[in-house]
């Protein structure tokens, strides 16, 4: 009788664990094949208001070109800093004298706004926020300067539709994130001049000057983003050329972002040129990894929209579907580090 006992209990105690050791299999299985799943969920992140970026993008229009050394440029370089500061940035004003291809000098600065200042890992989101002082590319007016709706407003509305995001969600990214709007990027020389060759490039006065001055000593960043005409209906961004030399992993991590958003329709799986635009001193001199979202032509990747510096680029071609993509996406990036 004992013995039966002895041994009923061992039985038990034997399929018990069998049993348990078969559950404990059948749950790590399951862990490891979601954790092998390819395509990983993204992290959630703060919803971006198109209707928010539109109206940054239109009140920058508002006060007028935003051409250095007028009056448009300097009111509007206030509401931007305060703006920045109304969101909770460090601002840092960074004033330099930029000298064009034909001797002027400019009052110019960029502005620096950082969300989490102190935190070590960061990341740079870059737009310009001056405007072209000519219109050389149009059949009129060619000498007036131009609204800059998409070129240059619509990146700086992004930038502050990010920052309001930012700061008004409950949940922060765990990067430090800083805002850099450059100024005196858009003071090149006219569409077929043909003055005297230099070696200077006399477009991106304002990252060429904090590449080599950053706002902090020592600055780094993980890595950047610039955004240049990203506002126009039926935009579309194929792989910018000096991104994909630089930078390829992250324009990977960013069209595969905007992918799984479902805007693979606007960040195309596809090559485009290679453009000397802000990026590239941030690259070359400034040493930090940044890629350019920036509207091109995909079968025609050296060319940007028919309204590019003329007096077509104003609020009419500028498309909240086209905000929201790329706000959308680069906010969202923020949110997976
Ligand atoms: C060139 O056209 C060489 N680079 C483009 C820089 C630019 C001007 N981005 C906006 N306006
Ligand atoms: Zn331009």
């Amino acid at each position: 009788m004992k013995t039966s006992k002895i041994a009923f209990g061992l039985l038990a105690i034997f399929l018990f664990s069998g049993v348990a050791v078969y559950f404990k299999s059948c749950q790590t299985k399951t862990e490891t094949s979601e954790s092998q799943t390819p395509e990983t969920a993204l992290l959630p992140a703060p919803t971006f208001n198109a209707d928010s970026a539109y109206y940054f993008v239109n009140t920058q229009v508002s006060f007028g070109p935003r051409v250095p050394n007028t009056k448009a440029h300097k009111a509007c370089a206030a509401w931007l800093v305060s703006q920045l500061k109304g969101y909770g940035c460090e601002v840092t004003e960074q004033k330099f004298v930029a000298t064009t291809y034909d001797g002027k000098k400019l009052d110019a600065v960029n502005i620096i706004g950082s969300v989490n200042p102190s935190a070590p890992k960061r990341i740079v989101l870059a737009a310009h926020w001056d405007s072209r002082s000519i219109a050389d590319k149009d059949n009129h007016d060619k000498d007036k300067p131009i609204d800059g709706a998409n070129d240059g407003a619509s990146g700086v509305g992004i930038l502050l539709e990010i920052a309001r995001a930012i700061k008004t969600a409950q949940s922060k990214p765990n990067v430090g994130v800083d805002i850099i709007l450059f100024d005196a990027e858009d003071t090149g020389e006219p569409d077929g001049y043909s003055g005297p060759a230099t070696e200077n490039v006399w477009w991106c006065l304002g990252s060429q000057y904090w590449a080599a001055h950053k706002h902090k000593d020592n600055y780094q960043a993980y890595y950047g983003i610039l955004l240049d005409m990203v506002g126009a209906k039926g935009a579309m961004f194929p792989h910018e050329g000096m991104s994909m030399q630089y930078a390829p992993m992250i324009v990977r991590n960013i069209w595969d972002i905007a992918s799984r958003l479902g805007y693979s329709s606007v960040f195309i799986d596809q090559d485009g040129g290679a453009l000397t635009d802000d990026h590239a001193f941030v690259n070359e001199v400034g040493k930090i990894q940044m890629i350019d979202i920036v509207e091109l032509r995909p079968n025609d990747p050296k060319t940007f929209g028919a309204y590019h510096h003329t007096h077509g680029d104003n609020m009419s071609i500028i498309d909240k579907n086209t905000l929201k993509a790329v706000g959308q996406t680069v906010l969202t990036a923020l949110y997976q580090e």
